[in-house]
């Protein structure tokens, strides 16, 4: 098989779905306290873009070590961006999709508490679902449609929590918080099956997609900047705000935009909702365990849920981790 097929063990993608879901936590969460404090707020859109940024010098970094020494990274290279404008703009499509929703977390997290915004969030389940249906031809049996609802409430209730307590400093609306997360779901389930479907379509390195990818998003999402902050950057600077926290922040949506990647390439966006959930299950059982955490009964009931729904999805039977090719199957 070639390289991009290589097979890869199960405590690998374990690993990756395991710090994928421990950075989305975190991210979530990081990104909400920077938002609430009242002075010298930075402009969310260059967050975004310095993001993109950070993702495609890593995306070239990982190209570089699969292809061994730099001849044949800058074959890649050449073949890949400089001759494909195709390609290029094929991946234009989900780029744009995704800085839409990652500047609609922003926004999500500028109006709401992010217990709530993780919980509406969980949408994005069903959503993707269907998204997989309709793009990738694979078709879910009733019991499968069934466990991705299971899955969806399971996981809002594992996650519910009493809403914040504390006095943010600064104005919000709520609204337009439940706004931006209704477009972030559409657009997080139809960029995430999207480049699914371009991924596993050929044997390209999932670097060199990345790359594709990164390139039109450094581009739309500077963009953004200039269209929603310009007359604020241009006055305060591009990196006004920028708190050793909204650092982390950047770090972390890079960190977990690549995981997420590697995910996708290895299992499917719906899977990634799956694993995802039992990970949040598995690490809460486990510091109760460890730490002696006490657990409520939302909780149980949810983790229940969530234990039946993967049951029900026959999780441990499929292999996604290429396209569906009826013809060839029988
Ligand atoms: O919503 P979600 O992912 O589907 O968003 C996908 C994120 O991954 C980036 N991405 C995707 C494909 C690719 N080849 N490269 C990428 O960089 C996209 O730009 C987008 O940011 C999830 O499944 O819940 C997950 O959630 C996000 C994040 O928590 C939510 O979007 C909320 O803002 C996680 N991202 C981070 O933790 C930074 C992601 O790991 C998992």
């Amino acid at each position: 098989s070639t390289m991009a097929n290589e097979p890869v063990s199960l405590f690998f993608k374990l690993y990756c779905l395991t710090v994928m879901t421990l950075v989305a936590a975190t991210y979530t969460v990081a990104l909400r306290f920077t938002r609430t404090v009242s002075s010298d707020l930075y402009f969310s859109t260059t967050a975004v873009c310095v993001t993109e940024v950070i993702k495609l010098v890593l995306s070239l970094g990982m190209l570089a070590k699969e292809s061994g020494n730099l001849s044949k990274l800058r074959m890649s290279i050449v073949q890949h961006v400089f001759r494909s404008p195709k390609e290029l703009l094929q991946l234009s499509v989900p780029s744009v999709v995704y800085a839409i929703q990652n500047n609609m977390a922003f926004v999500a997290l500028s109006n709401l508490d992010a217990a709530v915004y993780q919980v509406t969030y969980q949408l994005k389940i069903p959503c993707t679902a269907l998204c997989t249906v309709l793009m990738l031809n694979r078709s879910l049996n009733r019991l499968q449609w069934f466990s991705v609802f299971l899955l969806c409430g399971g996981v809002t209730l594992v996650q519910w929590k009493p809403a914040e307590a504390t006095k943010v400093q600064v104005e919000q609306n709520p609204l337009l918080g439940f706004l931006a997360i209704a477009v972030a779901v559409l657009c997080s389930g139809f960029a995430g099956v999207y480049f699914e479907k371009v991924l596993k379509s050929s044997d390209t390195s999932l670097w060199v997609r990345n790359i594709q990818m990164y390139l039109s998003g450094i581009a739309v999402t500077l963009a953004g900047v200039f269209i929603s902050d310009g007359s604020g950057v241009l006055r305060k600077g591009f990196f006004y705000g920028y708190t050793p926290w909204v650092c982390f922040v950047i770090l972390l949506a890079s960190m977990g935009g690549l995981y997420t990647s590697v995910v996708v390439k290895y299992t499917d966006n719906i899977m990634k909702g799956f694993s995802a959930a039992a990970a949040i299950v598995l690490s809460t059982v486990a510091s109760v365990l460890l730490f002696g955490l006490q657990i409520t009964a939302t909780f149980a009931s949810g983790a229940i849920l969530v234990c039946i729904s993967i049951y029900m999805y026959g999780l441990p039977k499929q292999d996604t981790s290429k396209l569906a090719r009826p013809e060839q199957d029988r």
